[in-house]
């Protein structure tokens, strides 16, 4: 049996940042309602569960964060204030182009002179100069905040918490939540303090239902607003209808499905009157093109409809 949504927060604490984050939030918000901006709130990356209080281990998710980090970049470009709430150490946008040793890699050090100089090689001006043009102008206009989650329960409290301050920007909200929550999880109360000991045999770890979020996020934080969920699937047969279940079970706007071997080249839009496909061809994905642009404007669409046919 699932728990409910009420008994998880009030058994969970929340993170211990969970005030300071809280406030960052509602500053971020309050200024951006002013200007009187779209908003979207981006969830990106996998939750852990962790198997300890004091974890050593955890049961992790294999989201890298792409979809999320791509797609608040073009959020960012149509004009949108982005909430950029991310699993710690997941990609980022910008930063995700240059991950690993590419930066480093695009850099010239000089160390022959008197004082130190480091440059951009000549030929990865082009690569870096857009980007960072971009990354500049984002930051330079306060238009994205990023917040970090690492286990289910800190992503629960904050997720609540973006809600209750984005409850007020009503139909202009967006939530886009793509991030690759974990459904099952240990409770607080039945987790051991230290970590499992091998020399008291094989563990017996017994995983609990997450509470579904989606129906209070959907009927009582932001009952104004723009949901779009994701759904992820392995079976192709079961995807369609996985989807079509969230969508009337929380009746919400929007759920966009996806295979986990083609989730870059395909996703699939199910909305309550029908299923539209969002396809990257392979030439295009040589041309460097990322099917998260076609998914941000088709959502941008839907929610540019929605606004127009909303009384807030
Ligand atoms: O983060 P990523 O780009 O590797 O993967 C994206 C994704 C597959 C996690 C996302 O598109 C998604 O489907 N999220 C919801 C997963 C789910 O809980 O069903």
């Amino acid at each position: 049996m699932a728990s409910h949504w009420e008994d998880f927060y009030a058994t969970h604490l929340p993170p211990p940042d969970f005030e300071d984050n809280r406030s960052i939030l509602k500053e971020f918000c309050e200024r951006h309602k002013k200007i009187g901006q779209r908003i979207v709130l981006i969830t990106s990356g996998g939750t852990t569960v962790p198997l300890e209080h004091n974890t050593v281990r955890f049961v992790d998710n294999f989201s890298a964060g792409t979809r999320g980090a791509a797609s608040a970049e073009y959020f960012l470009e149509h004009g949108y204030t982005v909430i950029f709430m991310h699993r710690l150490k997941s990609l980022e946008p910008f930063t995700r182009h240059f991950n690993g040793q590419k930066l480093m890699d695009m850099l010239e050090l000089d160390e022959r002179g008197p004082n130190t100089s480091i440059t951009v090689k000549p030929d990865s001006v082009d690569v870096l100069a857009p980007v960072l043009a971009r990354y500049k102008h984002a930051q330079e206009c306060g238009r994205i905040l990023y917040i970090n989650f690492t286990t289910i329960s800190d992503y629960f409290w904050l997720l609540r918490a973006a809600c209750e301050c984005l409850a007020t920007f009503e139909s202009s909200a967006l939530l886009y939540l793509a991030a690759a929550v974990s459904d099952f999880y240990v409770p607080s109360n039945e987790m051991p303090t230290h970590k499992i000991q091998s020399g008291s045999g094989v563990p017996n770890i017994q995983l609990q239902l997450v509470p579904k979020l989606l129906a209070p996020l959907v009927s009582l934080w932001v009952p104004q607003a723009f949901v779009v969920s994701f759904k992820l699937e392995t079976d192709e047969h079961i995807l369609i209808p996985k989807a079509r279940s969230a969508l009337n079970n929380y009746k919400h706007k929007l759920v966009i499905g996806n295979i986990l071997q083609t989730r870059s080249s395909r996703v699939v839009f199910v909305t309550p009157d029908n299923n539209y496909e969002v396809v990257l061809t392979r030439e295009q994905q040589l041309n460097g093109m990322e099917i998260e642009d076609g998914i941000v404007s088709n959502v941008i669409i839907s929610h540019t409809e929605f606004m127009k046919n909303s009384k807030y």
